[in-house]
């Protein structure tokens, strides 16, 4: 499970600016989707390659402060689902009564908390720390959030800090394909759960410890294996019917990260609201393999159908890739297509391309649409591999690809999906300048090419 950093403090501390630069990153991944919103106040960040969960706890709370705005519900129960808080101060003001406030507050909790000095870029650091020492929070770190001063020791020191995880099976070691059911509460989740393992070999499964793990449940289905994680809380196998589910951004965050596929529900009779498409967006910032289900589809009379169809292409224009199912969990209709496009989403997002095969289309797409010009130079595009899977990431080489426009990329995105059938998992796709490995000298060989030729030539040597 990803350890969760939550940010709290006044307003106008910088929590927002701390938030966005440590989750820049994974926004940069799909930049400038149509459709896309953001819920600015959950993230993943990443340092090397550990990625954590955080919070911004501001925003909501605009004229609240100190005990006031730890008060609010919001606040709590992500101070609740913390492993580490960070206390955000603003050294320009020195300590606060509401910093007192809310520090007094903090120490109640029993969480760990790190005190941290923001605001301190043109100050002494260590004297800007040490008036802060007085909340009795420890010692405080100082940062400037705008200029990134001081972050990354700060979120390293979080990290090294947190206990090792329990020596209970990782979820990399439980079997077969792990598929996160997500959606917001309601939306028929547990009924969708029971109804597949209703059908189903259970074999055994874990109750969860706190309120934000989700549920780790292995089965099988046509010599299949698979581990179902289930954020809807704790059910009943007999009981069919819903009860209110404890819903948690945190642990559909978690869930997803963990998962090799996401499975997202939603409620054919309520639409698709702002809770949808913000979790929509997280699984696209995520590039998990993604399969639609729009539950409760029986008894829809065909306007509704239409309507939700097209609200579906209104509203999260950017999951196109992602196969649709129309289902009732309720009645089992639908739930064998389900897992057909579960496997088939699977497949594509864990596939291999052949590197001739990715340059035969990046040939034929450059020769279509030309690279545009940028400074009156057209952008090259040469060679293209692949870098990864699940998302597949495509690597481009060429020149100037920094000036690639967004339009272009998308264009290339598009067409390769096309040519790949590659339905199911998003596509990434990184430009390199400059750096092709196999430029110059080897005269843009492929790797294969190059493998052959030093075989070929340890060959020769051997004969002589
Ligand atoms: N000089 C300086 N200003 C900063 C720094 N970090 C943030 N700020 C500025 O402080 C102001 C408030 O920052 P926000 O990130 O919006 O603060 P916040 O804690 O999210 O505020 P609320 O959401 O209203 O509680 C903005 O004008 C920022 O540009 C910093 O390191 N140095
Ligand atoms: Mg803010």
């Amino acid at each position: 499970m990803l350890p969760v950093i939550v940010l709290v403090g006044r307003p106008n501390v910088g929590k927002s600016t701390l938030f966005n630069r440590l989750t820049r990153t994974r926004d940069a991944l799909v930049a400038d989707q149509p459709g896309l919103t953001r819920d600015r106040r959950y993230g993943i960040g990443v340092l090397g390659s550990h990625p954590y969960v955080v919070v911004d706890t501001g925003g909501l709370s605009h004229h609240a402060e100190g005990v006031d705005l730890l008060m609010e519900r919001q606040v709590q129960s992500a101070i609740g689902e913390a492993d580490h808080i960070l206390f955000l101060l603003d050294a320009k003001d020195g300590p606060t009564a509401g910093d007192e406030a809310i520090a007094a507050e903090l120490r109640r909790t029993g969480k760990p908390v790190t005190a941290v000095v923001n605001k301190s870029e043109n100050l002494d650091k260590a004297l800007a720390a040490a008036d802060f020492y007085a909340l009795g929070i420890g010692e405080p770190a100082p940062i400037a959030a705008a200029h990134g001063h001081g972050v990354k020791t700060l979120i390293q020191q979080v990290l090294d800090s947190l206990p090792e995880p329990d020596a209970e099976p990782q979820p990399e070691q439980r079997p077969g394909i792990h598929v996160a059911i997500v959606g917001r509460p309601n939306v028929g989740k547990s009924t969708l759960v029971n109804r597949i393992l209703g059908e189903e070999r259970v074999v055994a499964f874990d109750q969860p410890g706190t309120t934000r793990d989700s549920i780790h449940i292995p089965f099988e289905r046509d010599d299949q294996a698979y581990t179902l994680i289930d954020t809807a809380g704790v059910r009943r196998r007999a009981r069919i019917h819903e009860t209110v589910e404890k819903f948690s951004v945190i642990k559909t965050l978690q869930a997803i990260e963990s998962a090799h596929l996401v499975l997202l529900v939603l409620d054919a009779r309520q639409g698709i609201g702002e809770q949808d498409a913000t979790l929509a967006s997280h699984i696209l910032e995520s590039g998990r393999a993604l399969v639609i289900a729009i539950n409760k589809w029986d008894g829809l009379d065909p306007d509704d159908r239409d309507h939700i169809k097209q609200e579906l292409q209104r509203r999260l224009p950017f999951l196109d890739f992602a196969e649709k199912r129309f289902i009732s969990a309720l009645h089992g209709s639908g739930v064998g297509e389900l897992f057909s496009a579960i496997g088939h989403a699977y497949r594509n997002a864990t596939r291999g391309f052949s590197t001739p095969e990715l340059n035969r289309i990046l040939q034929a797409l450059t020769q279509e649409h030309q690279p545009p010009l940028v400074k009156g130079r057209r952008i090259k595009l040469r060679y293209a591999h692949q870098g990864g899977r699940n998302p597949p990431l495509i690597v481009i080489h060429g020149n100037q690809t920094d000036a690639m426009p967004e339009t272009y990329r998308r264009y290339l995105i598009n067409r390769f999906r096309t040519a790949l059938d590659l339905s199911g998992t998003p596509l990434r796709l990184e430009f390199r300048s400059g750096e092709n490995p196999y430029a110059g000298k080897r005269n843009e060989l492929t790797p294969r090419q190059i493998q052959k030729r030093q075989r070929l030539k340890s060959f020769v040597k051997r004969k002589k």
